[in-house]
């Protein structure tokens, strides 16, 4: 789970990675894109830690890549999205930042500071960078076609990828194309397009409307945060036992980064489910609508092959009996089966047999 935090120069990025992963931006490193793993922060953890008297709890991971800003406006800026796009294209989430704070001292891109538009100015970009693709393959495509051969394959595939660039030139993103039933999503998952990715935006605000709630997510992006990135960092950078000052200073109830990571994960469609025994206490990502045995999957592949059953329980109805004998005792264990759809916050214990 791979999020690319993508945008225009000088509107924050390498600050916002700095705040969600503590790792500061040194100078003259930015060629290239810079990785890094984070906790997504559960306070259900430690709650369930302490129940099965866990000897460590280990939370849910997302990775976040901070790339260089490239300026649509320029030659050279395009060549610096065009080069950095094959990586960018991995990731499962984009990450677009907008400079929305008013600063003298860093010159703002087309010297005004206006997220709307820069928004769109990066969205044209990712449109631009998918059409590209799918013309290329269209032009190879219909040479193909143009010999006499067998073609259903290639037929299929040309006829969704054209109804992609029809879409693209109208500037709406490939997401709105496929149709989730035919497999089309299937056939043109090899090219990873941007458009087709959940994007959310942040507003990089000034300090003073960083308590401010976020306006809607235009349209294009699944959700938007409002922050400050400059906050975040310093934030960050603080002990646990001056942060809660320090936001509440800033009328803040919380860190935005938790949030940003939260919506991140949201966006993206994944939900949490919690495992747990003396050795340990874990939170792990899966697909909304994932089944138990694909939960199972994701602990170990042994669980999945030798699946017998998934012993559940919601997080928050353990929580209040307080006690894992106590819920099977009461009875409150559910014994769900391979199909079972797994919520966010379930806690489950995989029985199998290998
Ligand atoms: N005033 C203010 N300055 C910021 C904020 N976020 C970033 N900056 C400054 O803007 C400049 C560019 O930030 P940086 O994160 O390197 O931008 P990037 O080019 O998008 O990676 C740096 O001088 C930052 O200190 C903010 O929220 N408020
Ligand atoms: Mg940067």
């Amino acid at each position: 789970m791979n999020c690319a935090i993508i945008g225009l120069p000088q509107s924050g990025k390498s600050t916002l990675f700095a705040a969600i992963t503590g790792i500061e931006p040194s100078p003259g490193e930015m060629a290239h894109h810079r990785r890094a793993s984070v906790a997504v922060p559960d306070d259900r953890l430690p709650v369930l830690a302490k129940i099965f008297r866990s000897k460590k709890a280990t939370p849910a991971t997302l990775e976040f890549w901070d790339f260089p800003g490239f300026s649509p406006a320029d030659a050279h800026g395009r060549d610096v999205f065009r080069k950095h796009l094959p990586e960018i294209r991995k990731a499962d989430a984009l990450i677009v930042v907008v400079r929305a704070f008013e600063s003298d001292a860093v010159p703002a891109y087309r010297n005004r500071v206006d997220p709307a538009a820069d928004f769109n100015e990066v969205w044209e970009e990712l449109d631009f960078g998918d059409l590209e693709t799918v013309t290329n393959r269209v032009e190879k495509l219909e040479k193909a076609l143009s010999k006499p051969t067998r073609h259903d394959e290639e037929k299929r595939e040309l006829a969704v990828l054209k109804r992609c660039q029809e879409a693209l030139e109208n500037e709406r993103p490939i997401s709105t194309v496929l149709g989730d039933t035919t497999g089309e999503a299937g056939l043109l998952a090899s090219f990873s397009f941007l458009t087709e990715k959940p994007v959310i935006v942040v507003y990089n605000v000034s300090e003073d409307q960083a308590a401010e709630p976020a306006d809607p997510p235009p349209e294009h992006a699944r959700a938007s945060v409002k922050l400050s990135a400059e906050v975040e960092a310093e934030i960050a950078r603080l002990d646990e036992s001056d942060r809660r000052a320090f936001l509440t200073d800033l009328g803040l109830d919380s860190s935005a980064r938790d949030r940003l990571i939260h919506t991140s994960m949201e966006a993206m469609g994944y939900i949490t489910f919690l495992t747990a025994c003396t050795n340990e206490a874990r939170a792990w990502l899966v697909h909304k609508g994932a089944t138990a045995i694909e939960a199972a999957d994701k602990v170990h592949s042994d669980m999945a092959r030798g699946f017998i059953r998934a012993e559940t329980i919601a997080f928050d109805e353990l929580k209040a009996l307080g006690d894992y004998k106590a819920a099977k005792a009461a009875g409150k264990l559910r014994q769900e089966g391979k199909t079972y759809v797994v919520q966010n916050g379930d806690v489950i214990l995989v029985k199998f047999n290998v």
